[in-house]
């Protein structure tokens, strides 16, 4: 079978809570506090991951990890309890969700050696998200275990900030042809951390054997990052020929499109005026944490969070967009408020790989029959609400093991 894209989406953690762990995650910081539903927000993945699956795309699924995280409470010499709340919450995250930053994926046409290359995440920047790759990494050396098809890399080593694929961007005529792979690294000096460093991003793209002459380095604009552009997909979107970008995304969006436009002449850019959409409404919409999608009929549709189209501007331009001879063709919402409210929409849930299904270790790959019993283990055992001033309660720790347990078994993971 040829290459093709897959989706592998974060299926919500047992553990999802409102903690307000992400500085500059302007949604985070907003619900710090409030009571989660994570019974509903993994079902809301699920019921992104169906539509999907309704649109054609093959889907890949990434499970929830151990939480809390008790090798890494006992390396800082804590157990799990109320001593130290903030620890605690660390230890609890369900932020492994969000698959985007799971790893970056280079599929097979670009690299030197003609496999796929992935490299995990080391996200160091967050402490809640520092500790998610040994487990990651545990679960990408299953999946893409076939060596002839996968070279899988462990993190980049710290002091360089590594955010996985929600800063990397790859365009080409189609998916297993050779492209052109964007990097977007952040600059500190604003007043959020910029958590993708150019130093990692060039060690990525040195490890995967990347062609310099068809990879592109690209600073994120300061503004962007002070208006809560904590990554970049969360105001650009590229897939196929097709970048969709606001007008502020970048430092210097001229000499990245002309960069572009010679490497790929036939490269369709789509960018979003700042007098048509703010880019506090472009953060506040998530209209660009979209999934840009190619469709199997060869069709570009945009897979948008229900929340982009409660925002007039947003709603008007996307509306627009799709009805014009512009490259985007279609657009479907999918609600997944429960992941939104902490700042990650339907582009942070998933992980994109392009590779031959074949290739990959069918636990990880997901039909509808596949959906529907997963649905069921989390209707049987994730809480059905978490309100984060109670997380020290052994209870829930308890039942998130039960509940990550019951998952595992059922798909014959096993995992430590
Ligand atoms: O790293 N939120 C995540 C959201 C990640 C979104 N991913 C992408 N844009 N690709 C983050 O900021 C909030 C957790 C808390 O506050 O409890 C959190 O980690």
């Amino acid at each position: 079978m040829p290459l093709t894209e897959i989706n592998f989406d974060g299926i919500v953690g047992p553990t999802h809570n409102y903690s307000g762990l992400s500085l500059g995650n302007l949604a985070a910081t907003r619900n710090a506090g409030a009571v989660s539903r994570p019974r509903a927000a993994a079902l809301q993945g699920i019921a992104k991951m169906r539509a999907n699956l309704a649109l054609g795309l093959p889907q890949g699924i990434l499970l929830p990890h151990r939480r809390p995280n008790a090798a890494w409470l006992a390396a800082l010499g804590s157990s799990a309890g109320p001593a130290d709340p903030l620890l605690l919450a660390n230890a609890l995250s369900a932020s492994p969700m969000w698959a985007a930053n799971a790893a970056t994926v280079s599929p097979a046409p670009d690299t030197a050696d003609g496999r796929c290359h992935l490299s995990v995440a080391n996200l160091m920047t967050m402490p809640h998200r520092s500790h998610e790759w040994p487990e990651t990494l545990a679960q990408l050396n299953l999946a893409f275990a076939d060596r002839r098809h996968f070279a899988v890399h462990g993190p980049v080593p710290p002091p360089f900030g590594d955010e996985g694929a929600a800063n990397h961007m790859r365009l080409a005529p189609a998916h297993d042809a050779p492209g052109v792979e964007i990097f977007v690294y952040g600059v500190a000096g604003g007043p959020y951390p910029a958590r993708q460093s150019r130093q990692a991003s060039e060690a990525v793209a040195r490890r995967h054997g990347l062609d310099p002459a068809r990879t592109l380095f690209v600073a994120q604009s300061k503004a962007a990052i002070a208006a809560g552009a904590f990554h970049n997909d969360v105001v650009a979107v590229a897939d196929g020929r097709v970048l969709l970008a606001h007008e502020q995304a970048f430092a210097d969006p001229a000499g990245f499109y002309a960069d572009l436009r010679r490497l790929l002449p036939e490269v369709e850019i789509v960018e979003v005026p700042a007098d048509r959409v703010s880019l506090a409404d472009a953060i506040r919409s998530y209209l660009f944490n979209a999934q840009l999608v190619t469709l199997p009929g060869g069709q570009t549709a945009l897979v948008l969070p229900t929340d982009a189209g409660e925002v007039p501007a947003v709603r008007a331009w996307a509306e627009e967009a799709s009805a014009g001879n512009g490259p985007i063709r279609q657009l479907h919402f999918v609600d997944v408020r429960e992941s939104m409210a902490n700042g990650g929409g339907p582009a942070c849930l998933r992980l994109r790989v392009v590779a031959d299904p074949a290739t990959i270790d069918p636990r990880f790959l997901v039909d509808a029959a596949g959906l529907d019993r997963i649905a069921a283990v989390i209707s049987t055992h994730w809480p059905e609400a978490i309100d984060p001033a109670r997380i020290a309660d052994p209870g829930l720790w308890h039942a998130a093991e039960t509940a990550r347990a019951a998952l595992l078994a059922d798909r014959g993971i096993d995992l430590p």
